[in-house]
């Protein structure tokens, strides 16, 4: 009996700078309903999904900045979003800034966050993103700063999975995917599937004999990651120009065998469905059969701390 569930990229366009929740999340609803029209029944929402992508500027201002953290979750403006998943009987994986009750001040207010919440409309997962990319402090020498750290604190729940949606399901956020590390702490506990959403400008202004690499860079670790993990991947943009800043789409899906299966056509709000059947992982879970093959003894490098020597 297959295990079979049709998953969607939910890519979001862009969010200007001071547009507040409200149209946002209704923009968000308006792509559930068009999920549930067309059999989805989990949908991932991209990284920092309900406002623009912060970070890339300095701000000062610390009411600007709290404006960018979500106090509760679900809180009165990103209700709409559980109401209509539960109506649609539609599970979602959200990205959001997490505030840390009692951060005051305009920098390291809370974590890079992520919740799974199944098709009742509660939450079942948390997780919190480990690989907080750019630069920890201020440099106004950058063309694009890029200050999760300055924001941020890296998150502090490590790699978990969850039961739920017939699978078992991870989570990651952007930077994250670059890492082997992410996807093989997932894979060792037997993920499924492993929903990502992501902020990456399509255009590297300080770094520019990359731009041409930029969507191979996206899309190599994770199909990597899929095959040598035997996973599905869905990931998801935050796409478009957005506060001057090109943020590149190429929302996909990515099978096991680590073929790019759906692949997004725009750089505005965009559904991307595809039907996985979740045991096709078995074939590559077997193949790599991490109880017979993996050698952890010869790999004491990849956890030694740097204070012992490691690069
Ligand atoms: N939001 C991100 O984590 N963005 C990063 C940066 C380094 C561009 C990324 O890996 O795409």
């Amino acid at each position: 009996m297959p295990r079979t569930i049709v998953v969607a990229a939910a890519q979001l366009g862009p969010i200007a700078r001071h547009e507040g929740r409200a149209p946002v999340v209704a923009r968000m609803v308006e792509l559930l309903r068009e999920a549930k029209a067309r059999g989805v029944g989990f949908v991932t929402f991209p990284e920092m999904a309900l406002t623009t992508f912060f970070p890339r500027w300095h701000i000062e201002d610390p009411a600007e900045v709290l404006s960018y953290f979500e106090t509760a979750m679900p809180g009165p403006e990103t209700q709409p979003l559980f109401d209509a998943a539960r109506a649609f009987g539609i599970g979602f994986y959200l990205g959001y800034c997490e505030m840390i009750p009692g951060r005051t001040g305009a920098h390291h207010l809370g974590y890079n966050t992520a919740i799974l919440v199944d098709p009742t409309g509660t939450i079942v997962g948390k997780y919190r993103k480990v690989h907080v990319p750019g630069n920890a402090t201020p440099d106004a020498s950058l063309k694009l700063q890029h200050l999760e750290p300055w924001y941020f604190d890296d998150g502090n729940l490590g790699f978990p999975t969850f039961e739920t949606m017939g699978g078992k399901l991870g989570m990651l956020i952007c930077n994250d995917r670059r890492w082997p590390e992410s996807w093989r702490m997932l894979g060792l506990q037997g993920a499924e599937l492993v929903c990502l959403g992501y902020n990456s400008p399509s255009l590297l202004p300080d770094n520019p004999k990359q731009n041409a690499l930029r969507k191979m860079h996206h899309l190599l670790p994770m199909q990597s990651a899929a095959y040598q993990n035997g996973l599905w991947i869905v990931a998801t943009a935050k796409a478009g120009l957005e506060g001057g800043c090109h943020m590149m789409g190429h929302s996909c899906v990515i099978a096991p065998s680590g073929e790019v299966v759906a692949l997004s056509a725009t750089d505005g709000d965009e559904l991307l469905t595809y039907k996985i059947d979740l045991d096709a992982t078995q074939e590559y879970k077997r193949f790599f059969d991490f109880a017979t093959y993996r050698r952890p003894a010869a790999y004491g490098l990849i956890t030694r701390p740097h204070s012992e020597g490691q690069p």
